[in-house]
């Protein structure tokens, strides 16, 4: 709908233009695509800092603001961190505290073996800083954000689902109202991806399954970007060193988060970082990355697969069954993960010359 408006209103401005070149080049200037709206929802988390700083630097962004939750570490954490992020890269976005514990059962102990006793790969960071949360609980600021601009807002969600299942239950009219649903979470199995909580289960989607599976029922339309291509874009430790020689201080600070968490993964066995969420920022900005399948989704809530996602794709006829009258979904299953890369990559040294412009 948004495209027939833009390119109807465009066709009437190049009439104009051949009537009244300089008040149609005026007009033009005005007709410049808008910015497009998000808010993202994440638990920094180091792969999450990489996120919020690839999204804060994207052209073409408006980041309406950032809404924590727990994952990655604890909410008083997590909070405090993207509060951090906001304030030393000069962000000027507000962030909005979220829910600390899952809709059903309890989380906890926090991974700091992934992501530091900080959350940002013990780099230091200070345990208070100067800027407060939003006075919104997160769900609260989604509803507000959702309902000043109906149908202009995307929801990036790089961290436990609980927030946006908890907007959903307060105020069920907003999935109309979204303009699309950006998720990282899942594994659907593809390239005999498994979880990585367990072998059923991806950590975000393990940290509230019964939230992931509203998001996946609710009528908005949600893209997984889960463990099938997040395992397939693998950062090396030359490309982070070379961005830290090519990025100032953008550069740096990703180098010295992901001492940590490289670590992590080397004892782990492998030799290099995933880019989990990160991709989920990419998926925004150029889907055609990725490859998706369309399908309802289901999350198992309870018992020994708890977390694991399941698709049913369009393509295939099963019995009546739990996916009936559910929404398709995208998931992704598989990325051009070079040019994922390049794009980060690009986008970190812009950003970082506008920093130090500032
Ligand atoms: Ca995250």
């Amino acid at each position: 709908m948004t495209d027939l408006i833009s390119r109807r209103q465009f066709s009437g401005l190049l009439t104009a233009a051949s009537l009244a070149p300089f008040a149609a080049s005026a007009a033009l200037k005005t007709a410049a695509p808008a910015a497009r709206k998000v808010i993202l929802d994440t638990d920094p988390g180091i792969d999450d800092a990489m996120a919020l700083l690839f999204l804060h630097y994207l052209p073409g962004i408006e980041l309406l603001g950032i809404t924590s939750t727990f994952g990655n570490h604890v909410v008083d954490v997590t909070t405090r961190n993207a509060l951090y992020l906001v304030e030393r890269f000069k962000m000027n976005v507000p962030v909005a505290r979220g829910v600390g514990v899952p809709l059903a059962g309890e989380y906890g102990p926090p991974p700091v073996y992934v992501h530091g006793q900080n959350g940002l790969g013990d780099v230091p960071v200070p345990d208070q800083v100067a800027s407060k949360p939003d006075p919104r609980p997160a769900h609260k600021f989604i509803i507000d954000a959702v309902r000043a601009h109906p149908g202009e807002v995307t929801l990036l969600a790089v961290g436990s689902m609980t927030n946006l299942a908890m907007a959903l239950r307060d105020d069920p009219e907003i999935a109309g109202l979204v303009k699309e649903v950006i998720i990282m979470g899942g594994a659907f199995g593809y390239f005999g991806n498994l979880g990585n909580v367990t072998p059923a289960s991806e950590a975000n989607i393990h940290d509230d399954p019964t939230a992931a599976d509203e998001v996946f029922g609710a009528k908005w339309h949600v893209t997984a970007i889960g463990l099938d291509v997040t395992h397939r874009v693998e950062m090396t430790q030359d490309y982070l060193r070379a961005l830290s020689h090519e990025a100032g201080e953008v550069g740096e600070f990703i180098w010295d988060i992901t001492r940590f968490y490289e670590n992590f993964y080397r004892k782990s066995g492998m030799p290099n970082i995933f880019c989990h969420d990160a991709s989920a920022v990419a998926y925004l900005a150029d889907p055609a990355l990725f490859k998706t399948r369309s399908g309802a989704v289901r999350v198992v809530i309870e018992g020994l697969a708890i977390g694991q996602t399941i698709q049913k794709p369009d393509s295939r006829k099963f019995p009546p069954g739990a996916w009936d009258d559910r929404p398709s979904q995208s998931i992704c299953v598989d990325v051009d993960a070079e040019k994922l890369r390049q794009l980060y990559r690009r986008t970190i040294i812009a950003g970082a010359k506008t920093l130090a412009a500032k």
